[in-house]
C-alpha cells in the first residue's frame, strides 16, 4: 500500500513501483489464490519470506487458516473477499487450483481474478492445465496490459513444504527475471520452456512418465507377488539396475505398506493423464501407453472411496 501511494504520486506504472520497492527493501504484495495440498504450504513460505500477502480460497477456513497462523509472528496475511479482490491487492498473483474448470472459474467466474488485476502487475499460474488454456489467458493479459506466466511446478507436497519445487514455465524471459524473487522463495530449479503453454505442454508429459513408471512398477509387484517373491526384494534388485528412480524412493514404500496418503492425488494423475491424451489427440498423435493407464488410473479412481495418492494404482491388482 505504501509503494502504491508512493507511485501513484510520480505518476509511475506498477511493475517499475515494485522494483524501487524491492531496492529500498520492501517486499511487493502476492495475491495467492488456491490453499489446497500444494498452495497452502506454498503461501506459508511466501508470508515466512516476508512477502505480504493477501490469500484466497474457495474454502474459506483454509484462508482464515494460513490468515490465524501469520498473527503474532510478524507475518503479513490478510484474506481476500473474492478472487477479484485479491487481484486487486496483488503486485503479484498466483493461482494453483485443481484443474481447468476451476482456474476458469477463479478468472473468469463471479469476482474473477482477471478483473480485479492491474496494469503493470504479474499473473503466475501454477496449476496444471492445458496448453491451450494457457495460451488462452496468455492472450487476454496481453489485452489487459498483464504480464503472464504458465509456471507448473513438481515436487509434490514435499518440495512444497520446504521451498524446494521445480518450475516449468511458459513465457517472457524478461516476465519470469522479475518474477524470480518470488519463485526463488517456492523453489530450487526454474526452467523456461518457451512461450505460454510450454511450461504446461513439458509439465504433462513429465507427469506422463511419472504415471506409467508408478502404473509400470505395480504391475512388476503384482507378478514376482504372483510366485510368491516379496515386493521387497524386487525394490532391491531394481535400486541397484539401471531401472533404479525416484519413484522407487518416493513410492514404493507406500506401495508396499498398501498405504496412499495423497502427496499428489490420483484424482490429480487422472486428471493429467486425460489432458496429455487430449493434446496428443489435437495433433494426431497416438500415445497406446498412456491410454492404456489411464484406463487403470480410472478404474481406481472410480473405485476409491477415499482421496489417495496415485501410487494407489496399485489396487487395481490387489482388487483382481
Ligand atoms: P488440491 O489439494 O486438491 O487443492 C485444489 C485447490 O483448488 C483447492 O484450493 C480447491 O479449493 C481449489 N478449487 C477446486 N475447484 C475449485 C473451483 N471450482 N473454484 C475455486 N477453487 C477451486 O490440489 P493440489 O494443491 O495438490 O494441486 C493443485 C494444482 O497443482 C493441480 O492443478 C495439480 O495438478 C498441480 P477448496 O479448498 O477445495 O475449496
Amino acid at each position: 500500500m505504501i509503494c502504491e501511494s508512493f507511485g501513484a504520486e510520480f505518476g509511475l506504472e506498477r511493475e517499475y513501483i515494485w522494483i524501487l520497492s524491492l531496492e529500498v527493501g520492501m517486499k511487493p504484495t502476492v495475491g495467492f489464490i488456491g490453499l489446497g495440498l500444494m498452495g497452502g504450504p506454498m503461501a506459508k513460505n511466501l508470508a515466512k519470506a516476508g512477502f505480504p500477502l493477501v490469500v484466497w480460497n474457495r474454502t474459506r477456513e483454509k484462508a482464515e487458516e494460513v490468515a490465524h497462523e501469520s498473527i503474532g509472528v510478524g507475518f503479513d496475511v490478510k484474506v481476500g473477499a473474492s478472487p477479484r479482490g485479491t487481484a486487486e491487492k496483488a503486485d503479484f498473483l498466483i493461482t494453483i487450483v485443481s484443474d481447468p474448470p476451476a482456474l476458469e472459474e477463479v478468472l473468469w467466474g463471479q469476482d474473477g481474478a482477471l478483473e480485479g488485476l492491474r496494469r503493470g502487475s504479474t499473473y503466475i499460474d501454477s496449476s496444471t492445465v492445458s496448453p491451450d488454456l494457457a495460451r488462452k489467458i496468455g492472450k487476454e493479459c496481453a489485452e489487459r496490459g498483464l504480464s503472464y506466466l504458465d509456471a507448473p511446478v513438481t515436487g509434490g507436497t514435499w518440495g512444497a513444504e520446504k521451498g524446494e519445487l521445480v518450475f516449468m514455465v511458459g513465457g517472457e524471459e524478461e516476465v519470469l527475471e522479475r518474477a524470480k524473487p518470488v519463485l526463488e522463495t517456492l523453489g530450487k530449479r526454474i526452467f523456461l520452456l518457451g512461450t505460454n503453454g510450454a511450461g504446461q505442454t513439458v509439465k504433462l508429459a513429465m507427469n506422463l512418465i511419472l504415471a506409467l513408471q508408478v502404473e509400470a512398477l505395480a504391475e512388476a509387484l503384482a507378478l514376482v507377488s504372483t510366485e510368491g517373491i516379496p515386493g521387497e526384494r524386487l525394490i532391491e534388485v531394481l535400486q541397484s539396475s539401471m531401472a533404479r528412480a525416484g519413484v522407487l524412493d518416493v513410492k514404493a514404500p507406500l506401495m508396499l505398506k498398501n498405504e496412499f496418503p495423497p502427496s499428489f492425488p490420483l484424482r490429480l494423475m487422472h486428471k493429467d493423464i486425460r489432458l496429455a491424451l487430449e493434446l496428443a489427440k489435437q495433433h494426431s498423435l497416438t500415445l497406446p501407453a498412456a491410454a492404456a493407464s489411464y484406463s487403470t488410473y480410472d478404474a481406481v479412481k472410480k473405485s476409491s472411496k477415499d482421496d489417495p495418492d496415485y501410487a494407489a494404482v496399485a489396487r487395481f491388482w490387489k482388487k483382481s
